[in-house]
């Protein structure tokens, strides 16, 4: 078999690339391991940002979102008791959407089959081979040679290992976040609750449905967590006077280790990485879907141009021109990180640098400014 793109991983990347590509009129072929019952189920994230919503849109993938997801200005951060209300629309003009990420790759998958085209589900590559004109290995034995390959099967996929002298440095930051869905109505935006002895947070996915986060130790297995506890702890660390949740059912939760970590360059070749492949952040800043959808977006741009014209520039430069935007979400996650995490071994410093941090973020002052336009993200500069 022979196409022009091969794309491995059917998530927000590999989806948004395929579906630019095949509208625009070029072949392409996407693999992807799971069932396409839980690609449709496989809940992760919600937080979509401003710029975000005008590249969906540019690509005519957000009626979806933008019929059913939600809106938010603002959010919020509660410490020892005190809501403190931080109104980044207020300084950037900007606001978030929420909409399940599960939604948005059925939507992407529907409207990739409204093209004439499909996913291959249930269909694992086994490995990518870099040539003159590289090869998807499929675990079936089948081979598929492609111009390109785009490697977007996140993090622990197949194509970051084929980037060849590629460096992929990274932090673990030693701790871990209990996330789950429940039957909570979503409220309006997202609580932080920065208690001492570990974060808790409360998002919005859908109006009957939030996403919580609940710092554990690491390597915690989340099946021995009771709900009783579970909600005891989210209850005590998002507590602020004048506020009250009601736990819900728990539908579905998981251990996300907190780490970060960056393939530079971000190509080899044939072969391009995009997303959670490429880099991945914590679920601090809500930013790990909004750089994987800008890859996506960039490197459509840069194969059009190879299809089109044969000028191959923007690919060769590929890694160069989005590695500074991809450095600059790690290190604006990696500091929401730092002032969300708990460290209860570090005792009472480590609590005095996190009641500094909020004073700062909430002065209203040059901080403020900066976290806000980092947490909306940048806006969508169409290539
Ligand atoms: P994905 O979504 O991991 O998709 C990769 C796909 O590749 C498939 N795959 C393979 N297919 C074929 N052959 C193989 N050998 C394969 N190996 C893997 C996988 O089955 C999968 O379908 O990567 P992509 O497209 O780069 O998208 C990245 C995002 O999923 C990720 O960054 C976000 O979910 C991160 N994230 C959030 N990002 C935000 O922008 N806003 C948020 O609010 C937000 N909340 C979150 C999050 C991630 C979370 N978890 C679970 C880590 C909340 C959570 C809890």
């Amino acid at each position: 078999m022979s196409v022009d793109v091969g794309v491995v991983g059917a998530g927000p990347a590999g989806l948004l690339a395929a579906n630019a590509l095949v509208r625009a009129g070029v072949e392409c072929a996407v693999f992807e391991r799971l069932s396409e019952d839980a690609t449709r189920a496989r809940a992760r994230a919600g937080q979509i940002d401003a710029g975000t919503v005008a590249l969906l849109d540019r690509h005519e993938l957000s009626a979806g979102l933008r019929a059913r997801g939600v809106t938010s200005e603002a959010c919020e951060f509660r410490r020892g008791g005190v809501r403190h209300i931080f109104d980044y629309a207020g300084f950037t003009g900007f606001r978030h959407h929420f909409y399940p990420q599960q939604l948005l790759v059925a939507d992407m998958i529907d409207a990739l089959r409204a093209e004439g085209s499909d996913v291959a589900f249930g269909c694992a590559v086994a490995e990518v081979r870099i040539s003159e004109r590289p090869v998807i290995g499929l675990a079936n034995g089948e081979e598929v040679s492609c111009d390109f390959v785009l490697g977007c099967d996140g993090f622990h996929g197949i194509s970051r290992p084929a980037l060849k002298g590629a460096i992929c440095s990274g932090v673990d930051f030693g701790a871990a976040w209990l996330a789950f869905l429940a039957e909570v109505p979503s409220g309006d935006h997202v609580v932080y609750g920065l208690h001492s002895d570990g974060f808790a947070g409360h998002a919005p996915r859908s109006a009957a449905v939030s996403r919580f986060y609940l710092q554990i130790e690491s390597g915690t297995d989340p099946n021995r967590l009771s709900d009783e506890w579970i909600w005891n702890e989210i209850t005590r660390r998002l507590d602020a006077n004048g506020t009250q949740l009601v736990p819900g059912r728990i539908l579905e939760r998981g251990v996300v280790e907190l780490h970060s970590y960056v393939t530079e360059p971000m190509h080899h070749g044939r072969l391009f990485l995009a997303g959670d492949a490429a880099h991945i952040v914590t679920p601090a800043g809500g930013k790990g879907m909004n750089v994987a959808l800008q890859d996506a977006d960039e490197l459509v741009a840069r194969l059009l141009d190879h299809y089109r014209s044969g000028d191959d520039r923007g690919l060769e430069a590929y890694s160069r021109t989005r590695l500074p935007a991809v450095w600059r979400v790690v290190e604006f996650s990696h500091w929401t990180l730092d002032l969300l995490l708990a460290r209860p071994s570090e005792g009472r410093f480590r609590e005095g640098l996190r009641d500094a941090r909020l004073a700062r973020l909430m002065s209203g002052g040059q901080l403020s400014k900066e976290f806000a336009e980092n947490y909306v993200g940048p806006p969508d500069t169409a290539n």
